[in-house]
């Protein structure tokens, strides 16, 4: 499996007006973009820090994973994601290897990128995403 970098920090959220204060405003780090994905019910912010990004997560209703995450820890880092540079293969090796995978396959993520999770209880209580493509 071919790991390049690490793609980006995920950070749970309850408002990303707040968090663009502190990123963009103060810290005056370049926001790439801003997305809404209706599917996982979450406004995300992508903040730019070299070659890397800081993904902020809103969730835009209860019925986002990132709510529970909330209601459950707080804020803060919710998920770290791998750069791969071909994530089929890397789905198939993992799934040999009988790590649990919370996708079949891999999905559409944010941008141009498709994304798979694997599950935290397999990864040392870290939820780590990995991630083909850029944002
Ligand atoms: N980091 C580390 N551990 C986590 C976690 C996280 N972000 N979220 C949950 N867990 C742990 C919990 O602590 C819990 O452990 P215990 O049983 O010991 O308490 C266990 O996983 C189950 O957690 P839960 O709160 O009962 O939550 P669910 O099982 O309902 O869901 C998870 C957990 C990871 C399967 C779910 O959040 C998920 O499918 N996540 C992947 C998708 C996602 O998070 N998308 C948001 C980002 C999207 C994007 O970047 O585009």
């Amino acid at each position: 499996m071919e790991i390049t970098r690490i793609d980006h920090i995920g950070i749970a959220v309850r408002s990303l007006e707040s968090a663009l204060k502190l990123y963009r405003d103060a810290f005056g780090m370049n926001v790439k973009g801003i997305e809404r994905l209706d599917d996982r019910h979450l406004n995300v912010a992508f903040v730019e820090v070299g070659e890397s990004c800081i993904e902020l997560l809103e969730p835009t209703s209860e019925a986002s994973t990132v709510h529970k995450h909330l209601e459950k820890r707080g804020e803060g880092i919710h998920h770290m994601a791998l750069h791969v540079a071909d994530i089929d293969s890397s789905i198939q090796q993992l799934k040999q290897q009988g790590y649990r995978l919370l996708s079949e396959e891999a999905q559409r993520g944010a941008g141009n990128t498709r994304i798979v999770f694997l599950h935290p209880k397999d990864s040392m209580g870290v939820l780590i995403e990995l991630v083909e493509g850029s944002h």
